[in-house]
């Protein structure tokens, strides 16, 4: 078969990754919607080896597939027209999995996903050298592609997930499922059927049997995380392939973590590490920066930076997580919350707010909603910037509390991205005079 004629559209990582591992290989052109798309000056871009177009200069006829960046819906007009048009269409995971030439494990979820894909990665690599982790967690899937790799491991989002054609993972996981990206799927079951398809003719899968949307949809291999005796959580403690490690042994706090900790376990046991050997890995692993991360303290006030709590779960499980390991009963956490809630509810949030929450400090395009929600249980009030929510949630704090940016919401109406809003977070504290 001739080499197919190939669009790439979106020029962000994912895009920039793809054109850079297609060219020379077929025909490539690259398409963004954008009038400056961000990686708009590569190399084979700026040569004119790889025109770039816009999508109303592109006749579907010119060519044979679409690699469909994942930020682009697959029911954006032009993807529509283009499948209209007999194109297929793929995203970069495809391009991926046919170049591939190790054991590849895939770790999806609504929330964990890459405290749990870097655990694995670090528990199958035990210090070698020889493990590649990204994907939807940073470094593009392609820009692992390595041939001393033996085994890659993998962020999937849904958006990936929903594109891939492809299937055959060494190891599978759907973390948990709970409402998230509703601006961008049909339906929470059309959310949730995205995420199954990570199952697709895996050697084995790991699932929570707490979560049954987290189940694959036949019999496979593998474990049922909490109905597997010899892996699950106890009241004080995560059970290992059979051994009981009080919670408490490990660096990572609160419950949600300790499902992380269970899950990434089982996962890399399953894809063949030695959990006797990387036992120092797994109690020593701190996690990754903005995930429920210490960035200060001001007297006996500290200040935690969850920023990547994108999604009302996400912040639900990090106010249970500093709530149910308190030193003592009753709301000492106050909450800095607020930005585009992409389309969900915050009902979810009264309960764990109701038990845990002094005072929530709302900011961003959703803060009026959120304080329609919260405002019902916990005293509220809004802030124009970061600076000035640090300012009145230190206000608000009292000794032993914890403020904690959990924001519940996605942070681009306000910043570029997730890791922005936790470095304005962490300046802010550091301009109330915190110390570490
Ligand atoms: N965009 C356009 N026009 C285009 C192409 C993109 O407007 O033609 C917009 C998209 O709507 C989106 C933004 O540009 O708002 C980025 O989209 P993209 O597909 O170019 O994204 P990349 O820069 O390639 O980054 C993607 C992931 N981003 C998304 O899926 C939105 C990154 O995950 C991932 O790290 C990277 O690939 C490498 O695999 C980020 C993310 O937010 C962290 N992911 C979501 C999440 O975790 O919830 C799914
Ligand atoms: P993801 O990559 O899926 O976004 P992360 O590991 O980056 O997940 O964690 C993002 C946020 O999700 C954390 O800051 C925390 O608030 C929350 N979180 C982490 N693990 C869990 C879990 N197992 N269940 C619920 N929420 C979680």
């Amino acid at each position: 078969m001739n080499a197919p004629r190939t669009l790439v559209l979106g020029l962000g990582i994912t895009g920039r990754s793809c054109v850079e591992f297609l060219h020379g290989r077929c025909p490539v052109t690259a398409c963004d919607t954008r009038s400056d798309p961000p990686f708009a000056d590569i190399g084979p871009v700026t040569s004119g080896e790889v025109p770039l177009v816009r999508p109303d200069g592109v006749d579907y006829r010119d060519y044979d597939r679409i690699v469909a960046s994942p930020g682009i819906a697959l029911t954006h007009p032009f993807l529509l027209r283009a499948r209209g048009a007999g194109l297929d269409i793929l995203g970069d995971i495809d391009l991926f999995l046919a170049e591939a030439r190790a054991p590849v494990t895939a770790i999806t979820g609504t929330n964990g996903k890459s405290t749990v894909t870097s655990l694995v990665g670090l528990l199958l690599d035990a210090g070698r050298g020889a493990t590649r982790t990204g994907g939807n967690l940073g470094v593009p899937a392609l820009d692992l592609l390595d041939d001393g790799a033996e085994h890659y491991v993998l962020e999937l989002s849904s958006f990936q997930l929903e594109r891939l054609h492809r299937g055959g993972f060494a190891v599978a996981s759907v973390l948990n499922v709970s409402n998230d990206h509703l601006d961008r799927h049909a339906s929470y079951d059309a959310y949730v059927r995205a995420k199954r398809r990570i199952y697709r003719d895996c050697g084995a899968a790991v699932h929570d049997a707490d979560d049954p949307d987290t189940r694959p949809g036949q019999e496979l291999p593998g474990i049922a995380l909490n109905a597997d005796p010899r892996w699950r959580l106890t009241r004080d403690d995560i059970v290992l392939d059979g051994t009981p490690h009080p919670m408490t042994a490990f660096q990572l706090a609160g419950r949600h973590n300790a499902r992380n900790l269970l899950a990434g376990a089982a996962i890399a046991h399953l894809a063949g590490a030695d959990l006797e050997r990387s036992g120092e890995v797994l109690r020593g692993f701190r996690g990754l920066p903005h995930r429920c991360a210490p960035v200060g303290r001001i007297g006996a006030v500290r200040f935690i930076d969850d920023s990547k709590a994108t999604n009302v779960s996400a912040c639900a499980a990090a106010l249970a997580g500093f709530g149910a390991t308190a030193a003592r009963a009753g709301p000492h956490v106050v909450l800095i919350a607020g930005g585009d809630g992409k389309g969900a509810s915050f009902e979810p949030l009264k309960g764990p707010a109701a038990a845990y929450v002094r005072h929530a400090v709302l900011l961003g395009k959703d803060a009026e909603r959120l304080e329609r929600t919260l405002s019902a249980v916990v005293p509220t009030s809004r802030a124009g910037d970061m600076d000035e929510a640090v300012v009145r949630a230190h206000r608000r704090a009292r000794d032993g509390d914890v403020v904690l940016l959990s924001p519940a919401c996605a942070s681009l109406d306000m910043f570029a991205n997730y890791e922005a809003r936790g470095a304005a977070f962490a300046a802010a504290v550091a301009r109330c005079g915190a110390t570490a």
